[in-house]
Parts: structure tokens; C-alpha cells; sequence
């Protein structure tokens, strides 16, 4: 309460003893004042009172100029200090927009990484599920390799077995039967052994007769043929192939004549079909077709 009265008197006329020393200072020069009040009119004259005149304005001047100076460096302290305040908050600003540039890039960035993770992981799950798939289709490729493998040979097999029964039914076609027997007629021509060869691979040998029916049944077929008849191991001894010798026989006439001192005629062929006797002795090498006779068990 005592600041309030510093440059007057308190009510009381008295002043305050707490704060003495600033009331002093002030209250000392009051009789200075009040003595130069009355020297500002009329001329002035040189002398004690215009020293103290001139340097009363000196005072007032350089204290208004410290006073211009010290306003001036408060004016740029607050310029300064305002300037570096905005400076400030422009940088303060700036970190801030940085801060959420870096935040939003940041987030942005959280939000690829999840959907990068999430991609790699459906891509996994992908992965997974081909890598099983792949492992089945290889299994069903293995089974089927298998299977084709398998049915490759089933294939075969049936194939020859096909071509074996095709064999079997053209032989077979090339059979006929008569009284008993299963004749077969070659369709090609060899020699005499390699006609019998033929016959007995068919379980068969060469045609044995052993009636007149069996003679005429031959003749139908209207070919040369090789019988199973020979001499081949002695001269003019004719025997059949089951070793039976010949009883009742059917040559042409004039045969066998053996054609002596031309060739070996050692081998019986049905030469005339047309005729009833029609058999001929032949050299053995000559190319003929053949018959096989196969008897039937009944
Ligand atoms: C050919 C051959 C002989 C046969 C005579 C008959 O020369 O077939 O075997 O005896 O003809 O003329
Ligand atoms: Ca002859």
C-alpha cells in the first residue's frame, strides 16, 4: 500500500519511512525545479544560469535520445523477438506438417505393409494349395503312366493274340473236312520235305489215301499236289508217310517211270486231276502245293 504515495505525501503529511530512499532522491531536487521555473521568461544573459540551462537540455536531449535508443532497441528486441516467434511457429508448422506428412506416409506405408502381408500370405495359402495339387496331379499322372503302361501291354497282347486267332481262322478256313479227315491245301508251293515240314507244324502230314472216294475227293481241287508217298529209301519200294506200304495205288499211265538217267523221281504228286488215275512220280525238289491230311477223333 506504501508504493502508491511515492512521489507525495502521505495524508498524514509524513513520508513513509519503508521506502526512503526513492522519496529522498525526489524531494531533494524539488527546490531545483522550483528555482528554475522562474528563469525561463525574459533575456537571457550569459552567466552561471545559462551553463546550468544548457546542460539541463543537454540532459533532456541525450535522455530523450537514450530514451529513442532504448525504444528503438525494444522496438527491434520485439520485432525480433516477434519475427523469431513466427520464425518459430512457421518452423514449428513446418515440423508439424512434416510430422503428419511422415505420419500419413507412415500409416500409408502400415497399410501396404498389411495389405503386402495379407497378399503374401493369400499367395502362400495359394502356394500351399498348388504345392498339393501338384503333388496329387503328379500322384494321378504316376497311376495313369502306370495304367497306360499297363494297358500299352494289354494292348500288344490283345494285338497278337489277334493276329495269332486271324492266323488260326485263315488256316482254318483252309481246312476242309471229308469222311473222317481234315484236309488242308497249301497256297504256296515247296518242296516235298518242306510240304511235309509244313503239315506236321499243323499236327497234320502229308495226304495218305486210302480209297477210291479219298482218290476222287483229291481231284476237286484241280492242282498238282504232293502226296505222302515215296521211294526215297529204296528204289521202287513206294511207301506212305505212316510207313505203310503202297497197296492200292492210282498212277497215270506209264508211271512211275522213275525218268532213270535223267533225274531222281523219288516223290508221288497228283499230276492230272482231271483223271482218275492221276498220280506221277516227280523229282522231290520241284516247287508244288501240297495237301495235309489230319484225321478227325470221333
Ligand atoms: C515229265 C515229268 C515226269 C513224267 C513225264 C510224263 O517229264 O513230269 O515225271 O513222267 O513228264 O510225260
Ligand atoms: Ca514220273
Amino acid at each position: 500500500m506504501d508504493q502508491l504515495y511515492v512521489n507525495v505525501q502521505k495524508p498524514s503529511g509524513k513520508p513513509s519511512k519503508r521506502k526512503g530512499v526513492v522519496k529522498e532522491n525526489i524531494y531533494a531536487n524539488e527546490e531545483v525545479i522550483h528555482t528554475l521555473v522562474p528563469n525561463t521568461t525574459g533575456i537571457a544573459l550569459p552567466g552561471a544560469g545559462d551553463e546550468r540551462k544548457h546542460f539541463c537540455r543537454g540532459a533532456a536531449v541525450f535522455l530523450g535520445l537514450l530514451c529513442l535508443l532504448l525504444l528503438s532497441g525494444l522496438v527491434v528486441l520485439v520485432f525480433l523477438f516477434t519475427k523469431g516467434n513466427s520464425e518459430r511457429k512457421m518452423e514449428m508448422a513446418l515440423l508439424h506438417n512434416s510430422y503428419n506428412n511422415v505420419t500419413r506416409e507412415r500409416n500409408d506405408l502400415q497399410i501396404s505393409y498389411n495389405n503386402v502381408t495379407r497378399e503374401r500370405n493369400d499367395l502362400q495359402i495359394s502356394y500351399n494349395n498348388l504345392m498339393k495339387e501338384l503333388d496329387q496331379l503328379q500322384t494321378r499322372y504316376n497311376n495313369l503312366a502306370e495304367e497306360q503302361d499297363r494297358l500299352q501291354k494289354r494292348f500288344e497282347n490283345v494285338t497278337k493274340e489277334t493276329n495269332d486267332l486271324q492266323k488260326k481262322l485263315q488256316d482254318h478256313k483252309q481246312w476242309v473236312y471229308f469222311s473222317g479227315s481234315l484236309y488242308y491245301i497249301s497256297s504256296q508251293q515247296k518242296s516235298w520235305q518242306q510240304s511235309r515240314d509244313d503239315c506236321l507244324q499243323r499236327n497234320a502230314d502229308l495226304l495218305i489215301i486210302n480209297s477210291k472216294e479219298e482218290q476222287d475227293f483229291t481231284r476237286r481241287f484241280k492242282r498238282l499236289l504232293w502226296i505222302g508217298l515215296t521211294d526215297r529209301e529204296r528204289e521202287g519200294t513206294w511207301k506212305w508217310v505212316d510207313g505203310s506200304p503202297l497197296t492200292t495205288s492210282y498212277w497215270d499211265s506209264g508211271e512211275p517211270n522213275g525218268m532213270s538217267g535223267v533225274r531222281d523221281e523219288d516223290c508221288a504228286e497228283i499230276k492230272y486231276p482231271e483223271k482218275e488215275n492221276n498220280w506221277n512220280d516227280e523229282c522231290c525238289d520241284f516247287q508244288r502245293f501240297w495237301i495235309c491230311e489230319k484225321t478227325v477223333a470221333l
